[in-house]
């Protein structure tokens, strides 16, 4: 049976060309982190977003995630322990507010210039304990309120999954249903919302 659940297309494309985007996602439940991440990514460049106006930015798991968001927006600096190697695609994910690099090294980064959204990516995958919920809980508000509060858009892109399966389904990797990856979706809503918002400033 066919479904009427999920997004529709915008009825225009939107042109990420001029748009400065954050990354900020968690390191816990990291192979559908990446899969997600990668999602994002491409769906950004599928739109127009320059490489060097992508900043990745990790934290170590979702509970991070609103206070690096935060700081993110406001412009400062968040120390990442060291420089990672992602092995997705070959690209390079810098450290501190660096802009993502393919190969070269990049220019200095831009230091302080806004970004048009962030997105957040985390998985959360429920235990047997409390954990979860108080988590779940905490991290939505909290980004909501970010957004709301800074004008600047806050992509959820934080997976609430009650099972192991449930997470690598929406990433796009399932094991028996391969499922869609909610990180595509994240990278167009950000554009998306990047360029609303640039629109009704
Ligand atoms: C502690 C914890 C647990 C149990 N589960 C997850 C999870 O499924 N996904 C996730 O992103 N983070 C998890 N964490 C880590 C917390 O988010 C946080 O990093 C720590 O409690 C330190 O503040």
């Amino acid at each position: 049976m066919s479904t009427i659940k999920g997004i529709s297309q915008p009825e225009t494309k939107h042109d990420g060309s001029s748009l400065r985007i954050a990354i900020v996602h968690a390191r816990w439940n990291k192979v559908v982190i990446d899969a997600l991440l990668a999602g994002a990514i491409a769906k950004l460049k599928e739109s127009g977003v320059k490489e060097s106006n992508i900043v990745v930015e990790s934290v170590p798991g979702s509970f991070e995630l609103p206070l690096a968001c935060s700081r993110v927006i406001a412009g400062s600096h968040i120390q990442v322990a060291s420089n990672q190697t992602d092995l997705l695609g070959g690209l390079n994910f810098s450290g501190s507010m660096s802009p993502m690099r393919s190969g070269t090294p990049a220019p200095p980064p831009p230091v302080n210039q806004p970004f048009d959204a962030v997105i957040a990516i985390g998985v959360l995958i429920k235990g047997s304990t409390m954990h979860f919920e108080y988590i779940c809980d905490a991290v939505s508000h909290s980004l909501m309120k970010i957004q709301v509060d800074t004008g600047v858009p806050v992509i959820f892109g934080v997976l609430t999954a009650l099972t192991e399966d449930q997470a690598l389904e929406r990433a796009g990797i399932g094991r028996e249903k391969k499922g869609h990856n909610h990180g595509e979706d994240w990278g167009l809503a950000a554009v998306e919302m990047g360029s609303h918002c640039k629109r009704w400033a």
